[in-house]
C-alpha cells in the first residue's frame, strides 16, 4: 500500500440503490476531484466539512456524468487523516462504474479492500481494535452485535487493553529499578519480598483472564447462534420451524423422514442473531441418503450452541430419545402435539408445545432467550454492555499474554531472579501492544485490513 497514492472506491453496496457514495482520500485529492467537477473552484476552495453542490464530469470531453454533491474533508479532520472528498452520486451501476473510471483517470488508484482504515490507523487516527470494530459495526447483523461493536468503537476495549500494558510496563519499570540498585531498595531478595508488586502481577492476570473468557460471547453475539432442531422422526421439527420462521418453508408431511437434508434460515429474537437449523429426524435409517442426513444431523447437534430436542407427546420418550439427551443434556426439552387430546401432560423439564397450532411458543422463545444470556455472558442484548471482544486475533494474543505472565508468576514463586521475571512481564506487554497496533508488522497489517469491506 503505498501511501502517496490518491485513492478511490465505492464505499457503498454495489447495485441500484438511492445514492451511492465514492469516497477518494490521500495527496491532491481534493484538487484531482476539481479537475473533474463543474464547481472546481468551489471545491478547491471549500473549508472541511462543507458540501458543494454540482456535476461530475469526465475532463477530456467536458461530459456531465452524474449530478452529485462532494463533501470535502481537510487533513488532519478525515477519517483518513488525509485530504478526502466523497461524491454523493445516484446509485447506478453505470454512474459508479463510470465515475470510478474517471476519478481513476485523474490519478486516483482504486483502493484495496481495508485501505482507507489502514490510512486512518498509520495517521493515528484510530488504534487497530477501533479499526476493527468499525469492520464489525459493517458486518453486525443483529442489535446485540451492533451495540457490542459501537462500544468497542467507542474506545472502552482499547482502554482496556491500554491500562493494562501502561501497568505492566510500570511493573517493568519497578523491576528494571530493583535491578539496578538492589541492595538499596529490597537487599537483593526475590519479588516475593514485594508482596505489592506480586499483588499487582496478580491483578493484571485476572484482567486479562476476563477478557479473553468474555470471547466466547462476544464471539456468540457478533456471529450469530447456531440454533439446531432435532428429534425422532415425525417429532414436528419442520412444523416447528415454519411456525418460527412464519413461512411454509420446509416441506412437513406424516410420513416419518420426510426431512432428508437439513435447512437454515436467520432469525433475530430480542436483539440476538440465531441460525436456525431443521434436521433429518433421528433414527435407524432405512437408506443410505437417510443415513447421510442423520449423521448430518448428529455433527449439527454437536457444534450447536442450542438445541431444541422435540418429542411426539402422544409417544412419549424412547430409547433413542434418552440415549440422545444423556449426551446433550443442556438440550430444551419440547414436548409436542399438545394440541391432540391423546397427547399427555409434559413431564418436569419439559415444554409443552404445539408446533401446529403455536401454543408454547412465547415460553420457549422465552427460553432460548435465558440460554442465549447464559451464553452471552449475562444480560439481555438491549442491557447495557460488559467488556465483549469478538476477533480470533485479539483473543489469540491474549492467551498468549496470559502464558506470558502465568510464566512470570511461577518464576516469582518460585524464586527465580528478578530478571527472568522481567523477561515475562516485557513479553506480555509486546502482546498487548500488538493488540493495539503499537508494536505490528506490515505482514500482520495487511492481514487485518484484507479482510475489511472494500471501500472501508
Ligand atoms: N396435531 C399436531 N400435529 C402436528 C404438530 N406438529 C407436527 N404435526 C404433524 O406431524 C407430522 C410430522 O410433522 P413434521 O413437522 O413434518 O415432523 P418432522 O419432525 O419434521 O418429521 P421428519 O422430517 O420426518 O423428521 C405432520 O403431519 C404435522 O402436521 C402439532 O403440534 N400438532
Ligand atoms: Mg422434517
Amino acid at each position: 500500500m503505498d501511501r502517496e497514492q490518491p485513492i478511490t472506491a465505492l464505499a457503498t453496496a454495489p447495485g441500484r440503490s438511492a445514492l451511492a457514495v465514492i469516497r477518494c482520500s490521500g495527496p491532491k485529492t481534493i484538487e484531482l476531484c476539481a479537475q473533474c467537477f463543474s464547481s472546481g473552484e468551489a471545491l478547491v476552495s471549500a473549508p472541511g466539512y462543507s458540501m458543494v453542490h454540482g456535476w461530475l464530469k469526465d475532463p477530456r470531453n467536458g461530459e456531465n456524468i452524474d449530478e452529485v454533491l462532494a463533501a470535502v474533508f481537510r487533513t488532519p479532520r478525515s477519517f483518513t487523516g488525509e485530504d478526502s472528498v466523497e461524491f454523493y452520486c445516484h446509485g447506478s451501476s453505470a454512474v459508479v462504474a463510470r465515475a470510478l473510471a474517471v476519478l481513476e483517470q485523474q490519478g486516483f488508484s482504486p483502493a484495496l479492500p481495508g485501505e482507507f482504515s489502514f490510512r486512518a490507523f498509520i495517521n493515528g487516527k484510530t488504534d487497530l481494535v477501533k479499526a476493527e470494530a468499525i469492520n464489525e459495526l459493517a458486518g453486525a447483523n443483529c442489535e446485540a452485535a451492533r451495540r457490542d461493536a459501537l462500544d468497542r468503537l467507542s474506545g472502552t476495549l482499547s482502554k482496556a487493553y491500554k491500562d493494562l500494558r501502561d501497568e505492566l510496563l510500570n511493573l517493568l519499570a519497578e523491576l528494571d529499578a530493583r535491578l539496578d540498585y538492589p541492595a538499596d531498595e529490597v537487599g537483593g531478595e526475590g519479588l516475593e519480598a514485594e508482596s505489592g508488586l506480586l499483588a499487582r502481577l496478580e491483578s493484571c492476570q485476572d484482567r486479562v483472564r476476563s477478557l479473553s473468557q468474555g470471547y466466547s460471547a462476544g464471539k456468540l453475539r457478533q456471529e450469530g447462534a447456531l440454533v439446531v432442531v432435532a428429534g425422532r422422526p415425525n417429532a414436528g421439527k419442520s412444523s416447528l420451524f415454519n411456525l418460527i420462521v412464519r413461512e411454509e418453508r420446509a416441506i412437513v408431511s406424516p410420513e416419518p423422514g420426510t426431512t432428508r437434508d437439513w435447512l437454515e434460515v436467520w432469525v433475530e429474537l430480542s436483539g440476538y442473531a440465531l441460525r436456525l437449523v431443521d434436521t433429518a429426524g433421528l433414527r435407524q435409517a432405512l437408506g443410505e441418503i437417510e443415513a447421510e442426513g442423520v449423521r448430518r444431523s448428529l455433527d449439527l447437534s454437536a457444534r450447536a450452541d442450542i438445541v431444541l430436542y422435540m418429542v411426539d407427546g402422544r409417544k412419549g420418550l424412547s430409547k433413542e430419545d434418552e440415549a440422545y439427551l444423556e449426551r446433550y443434556s443442556y438440550a430444551i426439552k419440547l414436548w409436542n402435539k399438545i394440541d391432540l387430546e391423546e397427547c399427555p401432560e409434559p413431564p418436569a423439564g419439559w415444554l409443552g408445545l404445539s408446533a401446529k397450532k403455536g401454543a408454547g411458543l412465547p415460553e420457549l422463545e422465552a427460553a432460548v432467550l435465558g440460554r442465549l444470556a447464559m451464553l452471552s455472558g449475562g444480560g439481555a442484548a438491549s442491557q447495557k454492555e460488559t467488556l465483549r471482544l469478538a476477533n480470533a486475533r485479539q483473543k489469540t494474543l491474549l492467551d498468549h499474554c496470559l502464558t506470558a505472565l502465568d510464566s512470570a508468576q511461577s518464576a516469582a514463586a518460585r524464586g527465580l531472579p528478578l530478571d527472568a521475571l522481567a523477561l515475562d512481564i516485557r513479553e506480555a506487554a509486546d502482546y498487548l501492544g500488538q493488540i493495539s497496533g503499537e508494536i505490528t508488522s506490515e505482514e500482520v497489517f495487511d492481514r487485518i485490513f484484507g479482510t475489511f469491506c472494500l471501500g472501508k
